[in-house]
């Protein structure tokens, strides 16, 4: 009665029982990194002292901040280098790629468990890896302990039959679930993938569809590990690695949703939510002038050469900016090697180095008011660095339709797109990875840049809490939001202090003026509080302002851990409705706080009167909060790390 999930979980138990909304504590084999959460990884990985590391391989990339504007990034590549030679993990200079792409073809492995300092590191599922996106914090627990706590989510399985018509893509499964389930229809879940219709996807095309599991909020993704999966490890020279994994006939699962791949259509998510489905039939024209193609979602070489086969012999509209980022250095040299990537640049594309760019902001921001066509996977307001674009999501083949034609356009009736062969075998670009050394041999000191500041540190939990509501927020809330990323901002990802002067800034200008007149306070929020991305530095930002509890009536789920990391109380409405009781700049008092964290029931004085809120919290976290966050806890009990 095992789901592959469950299976991985029990292999990989350390304490704990195996009961849904239990907290249970596993083994981490692999652990990720990149570069724009990384550096406060290592900085906490210092703080906590320790000489070695206890997985079986970390990896730290460099894919996010390459823009070197400034001597910021440059330094924060080099701070991380420099903690990766210490520690002994493996690193990819800038130019590797794409972590997630670059994991997929050269780490990940069926049935290891691997926790990423990203939300998108699911990605990894499609190789049957258990593979969770986690704050900076927990990651660097992990490589300094090898373990993770997680609360046993259920399972979705959704069973797939049937095969992908050409000209649709896996993009277009995962905009399909999203639509009917939304950006918070998988929380509290880990979504498993069976069926028929399984075979008929290529790794790749299953490592999309984990990868988009991040916006439905899920734990994580993943697939069986069957023949496919042994073929593409095998083009990638690491056929050894192997390791046949399903459920069981009788797995038991939480929920079941069917797919028929066949009837998946081209489509797109409208902006501003990676859940705001239509099919690209019922459209209507949408004129583009940008098109986007690559990111972590939809950056593999099939993905590349679909594109590479619709642009043959066309012209980009002259109207259009194609930008193209393929995934990995792997991914480029193959695409150069065959003429791909001639043909790309003979229709007028523009081609960008392999690294996350765009998706992040960093680069290629749409001129004022733009219609930006993108086979990436978050169309957040702001995230494209221009806060009046509006950003389509789509497949690769419906992004280079769409960038011929000048509006978004199917690439249903384009032929050939099924033909389209992988290699037989990959050559890998390593000489953009650097292994450790022999433990004898690595440096004892890491290189900090003047841009590197301390990261805060939490103080215990007051028995008392009172503030003025800084903000009230409405549903959805993103950590873009809380903490916004363009190319401005990303330099200053490890300085805090800096970075707090744009807290909430694509909500309110003046945040932290706010926080600092009302000496800290209390944040508001509705459903899904901090879905996106990982970043702790959406817990650190608000802990530095002083902010000393959040109160919403949901969270997602790596945002809640970040808050309990950095020590900062997240509590939701027991009633739903008493959000409308509050309003901006009340007043709010929580007594009794330690005897309210032991009964899980806390009481909230409001000018509108009492409400009841909830605080379910493990005993982890229970003591986190009393110890002042994850780093003051993990200190205190040096002997277990
Ligand atoms: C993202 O896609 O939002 C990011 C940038 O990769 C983030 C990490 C970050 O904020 O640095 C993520 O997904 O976790
Ligand atoms: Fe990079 Fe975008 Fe993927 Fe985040 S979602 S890892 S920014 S490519």
């Amino acid at each position: 009665m095992t789901s592959i999930a469950y299976q991985l979980l029990k292999e990989h138990l350390l304490e704990g029982e195996l009961r849904q909304g239990e907290e249970i504590k596993i083994k981490i084999d692999q652990t990720l990194t990149q570069d724009s959460t990384g550096t406060m990884v290592y900085l906490q990985l210092e703080a906590m002292a320790i000489d070695d590391i206890r997985t079986e391989l970390s990896v730290a990339y460099i894919d996010h901040n390459m823009l070197q504007t400034g001597f910021e990034n440059p330094d924060d590549h080099q701070f991380i280098q420099s903690a990766a030679e210490k520690y002994g993990l493996v690193f990819s200079k800038p130019g590797g790629g794409i972590c997630h792409q670059v994991h997929l073809e050269q780490f990940a492995r069926p049935g290891k468990t691997l926790v990423g300092s990203d939300s998108h590191t699911p990605t990894a599922g499609g190789i049957g890896s258990l593979a969770i996106g986690a704050g900076g914090l927990d990651v660097a627990v992990a490589m300094a302990s090898g373990f993770y706590y997680l609360k046993v989510p259920k399972i979705l399985n959704i069973k797939l039959s049937g095969k992908l018509r050409p000209g649709v893509n896996a993009k277009d499964v995962i905009l399909t679930i999203l639509g009917k389930k939304t950006v918070k229809g998988g929380t509290g879940y880990i979504v498993e993938y069976s069926g028929e219709g399984v075979k008929n996807l290529s790794v790749t095309d299953r490592a999309t569809i984990c990868n988009m599991g991040a916006e439905l909020g899920a734990t994580t993704s993943i697939f069986p590990a069957d023949e496919i999966t042994e073929a593409f490890m095998r083009r990638h020279g690491r056929g050894d690695d192997f390791k046949p994994i399903c459920a069981t006939e009788d797995a038991v699962y939480d929920e079941i949703m069917e797919l028929d791949l066949g009837k998946v259509v081209p489509s797109v998510a409208k902006p501003h939510l990676p859940d705001q489905y239509e099919a690209i039939d019922t459209l209507g024209e949408v004129k583009v002038d940008q098109v986007a193609i690559g990111s972590c979602t939809n950056s593999s070489y099939t993905d590349m050469m679909k594109v590479a086969h619709i642009l043959k012999g066309r012209k980009v509209h002259e109207d259009v900016s194609l930008v193209i980022s393929p995934g990995s250095a792997t991914i480029l040299q193959a695409l150069s090697e065959n003429g791909a990537l001639a043909t790309m640049i003979q229709s007028g594309a523009r081609i960008l180095e392999s690294a996350c760019g765009p998706c992040i902001g960093m680069g290629q921001a749409p001129k004022s008011g733009a219609t930006s066509l993108r086979s990436f996977n978050r169309n957040f307001k702001g995230r494209s660095g221009t806060k009046d674009a509006k950003i389509y999501l789509a497949s690769p083949e419906t992004c280079a339709a769409s960038a011929i034609k000048g509006y978004i356009a199917s690439p249903a009736d384009l032929e050939g797109l099924d033909y389209i062969e992988e290699p037989e075998s990959y050559e890998h670009a390593t000489n953009y990875l650097i292994y450790p050394k022999a433990k004898s041999e690595r440096p004892k000191e890491t290189v900090m840049g003047p841009n590197i500041k301390p990261f805060p540190l939490a103080k215990p939990i007051a028995d008392k809490i009172e503030g003025d509501v800084l903000l009230k927020a409405k549903d959805n809330v993103t950590t873009d939001d809380i903490c916004p990323s363009t190319a401005k901002l990303l330099p200053y990802r490890s300085n805090v202090p800096k970075l707090s002067n744009y807290a909430f800034s694509t909500l309110v200008e003046d945040f932290k003026e706010r926080a600092e007149t009302h000496n800290g306070g209390i944040v508001v929020g509705g459903e899904n509080y901090g879905q996106g991305s990982s970043r702790e530095h959406a817990a650190l930002l608000p802990l530095y302002l002083g902010v000393k509890a959040i109160i919403a009536k949901s969270f997602a789920r790596i945002h809640r851990s970040n808050l309990i990391n950095a020590g900062i109380l997240p509590l939701v409405f027991k009633d739903p409705a008493d959000y409308e009781k509050i309003s901006e700049w009340d007043h709010l008092e929580l007594d009794d706080v330690k005897k309210s964290l032991e009964s899980g029931n806390f009481t909230l004085i409001t000018p509108a009167g009492n409400i009841e809120l909830l605080g379910e919290f493990s005993e982890r976290e229970r003591d986190m909060l009393l110890e002042g966050g994850y780093l003051n806890y993990t200190k205190n009990r040096r002997e277990s790390v």
